[in-house]
């Protein structure tokens, strides 16, 4: 299906059955299929350049800030020294950008599957892309099941910032990848995911809870507001391997120079605290997991 129709992006999945977000298309950029995705980059009329794939809007230059931050600052300040990072996907290197950020950050590894998305995201959402200029980066373009296979307790932290489970991030939303991610982190490390929608997919992030809580001590869902993501809102699976870690209680909190200073435009120590707390539909369910 054509997803741009008389001026008009429309995102239609079923994974948000009857409902869809739309954008006023001013111009298309790109649009071509990787070997693992049709890529479309268009520059909308309100909310800048969109990267979509397989027709789901994956970031827009106007808000992709509240995601990349609060994927990447959630589990870096709750973790005492990260020092090597690992980012599954993010291939438009918003992640990236965040994570270098962090002065204890040594290394950041990113495994990202599809080079296109790199290649668009270079030419396309440039202050995105900014991430991959970084000297502390070291790059794999594969799988990440396969990556992490190959590198055990190497990591301090993982990000994984995937597209939805429908297509090629199916897997990552599945307890053997869980398992491998514990596998691939040191003692006490912390993952952070991409963890859905609340009002749209509490069944999916009941199921993950639940098996996260048989592999790692502290499991939380936390969330953030983001306009152009299905109903204004998007999770974050975190799950950390030292029993003492409290996500809600930020280990670093940074002063209004710094945050300034780290061109952050969502995330502050109180915003940290807050994506924990959940309206009582949601905390109702997950408490008794
Ligand atoms: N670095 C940004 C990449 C985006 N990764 C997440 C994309 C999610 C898109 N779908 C959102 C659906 C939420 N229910």
């Amino acid at each position: 299906m054509n997803s741009i129709q008389n001026g008009w992006f429309r995102e239609v999945s079923p994974l948000w059955p009857s409902q869809c977000m739309s954008l006023e298309v001013e111009e298309v950029l790109y649009e071509g299929r990787s070997d693992f995705q049709d890529v479309l980059v268009f520059k909308s009329k309100t909310y800048g350049n969109v990267l979509v794939l397989d027709g789901v809007i994956q970031c827009t230059e106007r808000d992709e800030f509240s995601y990349q931050e609060m994927i990447s600052h959630l589990p870096l300040n709750s973790h005492p020294h990260p020092k090597n990072v690992l980012i599954i996907g993010g291939g438009d290197g918003g992640v990236v950008r965040e994570v270098v950020k962090h002065p204890c950050v040594e290394t950041v590894t990113q495994c990202e599957i599809d080079k296109k998305v790199i290649e668009v995201s270079k030419k396309y959402l440039p202050t995105m892309a900014v991430g991959y200029e970084s000297p502390k980066l070291l790059q794999h373009i594969g799988d990440g099941f396969a990556f992490m296979g190959e590198h055990k307790g190497e990591f301090d932290v993982i990000i994984t910032d995937s597209s939805d489970p429908i297509g090629p991030a199916e897997s990552l939303f599945e307890k053997p990848y869980y398992e491998l991610m514990k596998a691939a982190l040191k003692p006490n490390g912390i993952v952070c995911t991409q963890g859905e929608c609340q009002w749209l997919h509490l069944d999916l992030i009941k199921e993950m809870t639940s098996f996260c809580k048989t592999l790692y001590p502290v499991v939380r869902y936390g969330y953030c507001t983001i306009p152009t993501y299905p109903s204004g809102q998007i999770g974050f699976m975190l799950c950390s391997l030292n029993p003492k870690t409290k996500f809600n209680e930020p280990v670093r909190k940074w002063s209004r120079e710094e945050l300034e200073k780290l061109n952050l435009r969502y995330y502050n120590s109180a915003i940290h605290s807050a994506a924990f707390v959940l309206p009582q539909f949601v905390h109702q369910e997950l408490r008794k997991l």
